[in-house]
C-alpha cells in the first residue's frame, strides 16, 4: 500500500503543488477543496500520469458539519493517513481595522483558524489510532510579523502558529510529528483572491523580484515528511532570497 497524504485546499497554490510533488513520489491522494472542476481535473491527471489512488472531496473546510460529513467517515482503505497538509487559507482584502470589512474578517477567521482545527480534530484522532502521522500547517511570515492593513489576517496566522505550537504539545506522546511552515512571498492566486479578482493589482505585487513558487514549497514540505521519524523541523520560515521580512523587499524599478 503506498502511504496516504490528506492535502486541503488542493485546487491551485501551494496545495496543488504539493499534491503533484508527493504523487510523483508515490502517494496515494485525498484532495480537497471547494472547486469540484478543479479536483477532478487534478485527479484525472495524476491517476493518468502517476497511477496513484486519487479520492477527492468537495467540501468548504468553514463548516464543521461539512468536514465532519467528509472526513469523519472516511473508507476503511483511506484511513491510514500518514500525512495531513492543512493548506486550505486566504487573505481577503487589505484594510485598516478602523475600515475594516467583517465579512473579510470572517472569511478569513472561519478558514484559516477555524477550518484547521475542525480538519485537526477529525484526522488527529484517526492517526492516533493508527499510531503515526505528521501534520504539516501551512502558516506565514504573517504569522510571525504584523504588517499595516493585514491585522486580520496576520491574526489569523498567529493564530496558526499558536495552534501549531499546541497540537505539538497535545500529540506527542503518540509520536506524531507537527510541522508549521511559514512562506513569504508566492506567486499563487493568493493576491487575485486578496483582492477580490483584481488580477493587475495582484499581479503589482510580485512585480520586480523573484518570489517564491508554490513548487518551492511543496518541495519543503516534502523535506519535512521525508526526514527520519525521530526528526521533527517544528518551524520553518521560507522566503524569496529579495524578500528579508513581511515588509521589506528589494524590487528592482
Ligand atoms: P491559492 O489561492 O492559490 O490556494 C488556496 C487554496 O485554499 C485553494 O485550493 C482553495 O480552494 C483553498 N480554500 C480556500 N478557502 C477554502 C475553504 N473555505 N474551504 C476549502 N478550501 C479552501 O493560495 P496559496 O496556495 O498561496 O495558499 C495556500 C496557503 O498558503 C494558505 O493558507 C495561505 O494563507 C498560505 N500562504 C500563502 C502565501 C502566498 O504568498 N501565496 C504566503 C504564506 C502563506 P477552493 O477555492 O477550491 O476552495
Ligand atoms: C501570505 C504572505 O506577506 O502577503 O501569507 O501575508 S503575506
Amino acid at each position: 500500500m503506498n502511504p496516504i497524504i490528506l492535502i486541503t485546499g488542493s485546487t491551485s497554490g501551494i496545495g496543488k503543488a504539493t499534491a503533484e510533488r508527493f504523487a510523483k513520489a508515490g502517494y496515494d491522494l485525498i484532495l480537497t477543496g471547494r472547486r469540484n472542476d478543479r479536483l477532478e481535473t487534478l485527479k484525472k491527471q495524476l491517476q493518468d500520469t502517476y497511477r496513484n489512488r486519487v479520492l477527492t472531496l468537495c467540501f468548504d473546510v468553514r463548516s464543521q458539519a461539512e468536514v465532519e460529513k467528509n472526513l469523519g467517515h472516511l473508507p476503511n482503505d483511506w484511513k491510514n493517513i500518514a500525512v495531513l497538509v492543512n493548506n486550505a487559507g486566504l487573505a481577503v482584502g487589505l484594510n485598516s481595522v478602523q475600515d475594516g470589512i467583517v465579512d473579510d474578517w470572517e472569511r478569513m477567521m472561519d478558514t484559516n483558524v477555524k477550518g484547521l482545527l475542525y480538519v485537526s480534530r477529525t484526522i488527529a484522532p484517526l492517526m492516533i489510532q493508527n499510531g503515526h502521522g505528521h501534520i504539516v500547517n501551512i502558516g506565514s511570515i504573517a504569522g510571525k510579523q504584523v504588517y499595516p492593513n493585514g491585522a486580520a489576517y496576520c491574526a489569523s496566522k498567529h493564530a496558526v502558529d499558536a495552534i501549531s505550537q499546541g497540537l505539538r504539545m497535545d500529540l506527542v506522546t503518540h509520536g506524531i510529528r507537527v510541522t508549521q511552515v511559514c512562506p513569504g512571498a508566492v506567486e499563487t492566486e493568493f493576491s487575485v483572491v486578496r483582492f477580490k479578482g483584481d488580477k493587475d493589482r495582484a499581479d503589482t505585487v510580485y512585480k520586480g523580484f523573484e518570489p517564491l513558487t508554490a513548487d518551492d514549497i511543496a518541495d519543503a514540505i516534502f523535506y519535512c515528511v521525508n526526514l527520519p521519524k525521530h526528526v521533527c523541523i517544528n518551524d520553518l520560515t521560507i522566503m524569496p532570497t529579495a524578500q528579508a521580512s513581511a515588509t521589506v523587499f528589494h524590487k528592482n524599478p
